[in-house]
């Protein structure tokens, strides 16, 4: 029986993906380097240096650690910039009667996201307290598709791994749910993994899911 649901921040409970496609193209471009939204499909649920490290696949030199540290950082502040602009409004919809309706049948909510940027989000989004847990990339060594994130919010929530369920965009994510041995729920992108337990059109599928 599933005793919590994981939720993924950015690409699920908020569009932030489309800004983090913002700053990574304002990087690229200023070092002149394709990037388009199918690399930018590979960066969902990746860590910063990861998502990096991606995009300098397409780059005609060689980047040392101090030029990544300094671009990763420029990304960054510029995204921080973006996200002053979040609000409440931008959940996506039905996202947060579905958290109320999921805390009404007795079912614990955690955040489980790649984002060191995931606690400025939730108070943007004035969500913060809805949550009984959240783990995020300031508490791990290894971003998704490792499963150290979902299991790092499973041990704060103090319910096994297998009680609980993962709803992310990501197809790394849907991957790190299954290592963390969790049900796995994919939307958007991550319909595409052949991993997944259930595929949702409608986050309000998950009702009847949990
Ligand atoms: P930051 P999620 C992930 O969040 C994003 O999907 C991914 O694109 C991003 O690179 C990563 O967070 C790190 O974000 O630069 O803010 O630390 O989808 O796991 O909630
Ligand atoms: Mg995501």
């Amino acid at each position: 029986m599933i005793k919590a649901v994981i939720f993924d921040l950015d690409g699920v409970i908020v569009s932030t993906d489309q800004l983090h496609y913002e700053a990574w193209k304002h990087i690229a471009d200023q070092e002149g380097i394709h990037f388009d939204e199918k690399i930018n499909h590979r960066l969902r649920g990746v860590s910063r240096m990861d998502s990096l490290n991606i995009i300098l696949e397409n780059a005609n030199k060689k980047y040392n650690d101090s030029e990544k540290k300094s671009l990763a950082k420029t990304k960054n502040d510029y995204y921080v910039e973006l996200l002053k602009q979040l609000s409440p409004k931008d959940m996506l919809p039905h996202v947060y009667d579905v958290l109320l309706k999921l805390k009404e049948k007795g079912i614990k909510i955690a955040i489980g996201s790649s984002s060191r940027n995931a606690k400025t989000i939730l108070k943007y989004l004035n969500i913060t307290n809805l949550f009984e847990a959240i783990a995020d990339g300031t508490d791990i060594e290894n971003s998704k598709p490792a499963p150290d994130v979902f299991l790092k919010a499973a041990a704060k929530l103090g319910v096994p791994y297998a009680s609980c369920a993962v709803i992310e965009d990501a197809t790394v994510g849907i991957e790190a749910a299954k290592k963390a041995g969790m049900l796995a729920i994919a939307v958007f992108d991550a319909k595409k993994s052949k991993q997944a337990d259930y595929k949702l059109d409608d986050i309000r599928d998950l009702l009847s899911i949990v």
